[in-house]
């Protein structure tokens, strides 16, 4: 996959309209501050386009990136955000589920989990939320340049495990730091596109 051009098309809020269009969507959901901004601005080439905090809540919105005119990522905001009152929270929740319901054209859900820490009780309610609406979520485990390399094999297995050990799990190591795992994303979205690789 070669990134040609990127726009941030759309940004939704709790009482907007999702866009109609026919393009696939790629969605990134994960807990605030596991670097789904990061991850979206890596596979765009595009350092802060997409922007991205240390402290977790900054993207609260649904923002729609077209992506070469031939999809959309789609940045979802974060769960799991402490600070957040309890109504903040039960709208972002909405929307999430607003989305995840109505959206016509995605084609796949990306989960983040962070890869140092086994999935929390959020990511596993995601997980579950996903499939349960008739998708099998992606897993993307991010920060990998946090961890010695003897380390990550046995931190993947621990997320798989904790995900209930699915055979057929997809299951991505990523840093947005190094660009690790980079590649292999974009032949994934080539090959859920059904371009041949360039
Ligand atoms: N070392 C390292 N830091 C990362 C990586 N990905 C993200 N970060 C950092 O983690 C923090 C949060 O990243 P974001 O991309 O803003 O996270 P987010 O998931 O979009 O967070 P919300 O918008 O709050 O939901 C930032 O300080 C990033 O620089 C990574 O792969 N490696
Ligand atoms: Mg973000």
């Amino acid at each position: 996959m070669v990134i040609k051009s990127v726009n941030l098309e759309t940004v939704c809020g709790i009482t907007s309209d999702f866009p109609v269009h026919d393009l696939p969507e790629i969605a990134f959901a994960g807990k605030s501050n596991v670097g789904k901004s990061s991850l979206i601005n890596a596979l765009m080439n595009r350092n802060g386009y997409a922007r991205t905090s240390s402290k977790p809540g900054k993207t609260q919105t649904i923002n729609y990136y077209n992506i070469n005119d031939a999809m959309y990522f789609v940045d979802l905001p974060g769960y799991g955000y402490a600070t957040a009152n309890v109504q903040v929270k039960a709208e972002w929740g909405k929307m999430i589920e607003k989305y995840l319901n109505t959206a016509g054209s995605l084609k796949a859900i990306f989960l983040l989990i962070d890869i140092r820490h086994d999935p929390g009780e959020n990511d596993l309610d995601m997980y579950k939320w996903i499939r349960h609406n008739g998708y099998e979520p992606i897993v993307i485990a991010t920060k990998l340049d946090k961890l010695k390399r003897s380390e990550v094999k046995g931190k993947l297995e621990r997320i798989r495990t904790v995900l209930g050990n699915k055979e057929d799990l997809r299951l991505f190591p990523f840093s947005s730091e190094t660009k690790q795992g980079r590649d292999e994303l974009y032949d994934f979205l080539d090959e859920l596109l059904g371009n041949t690789p360039e």
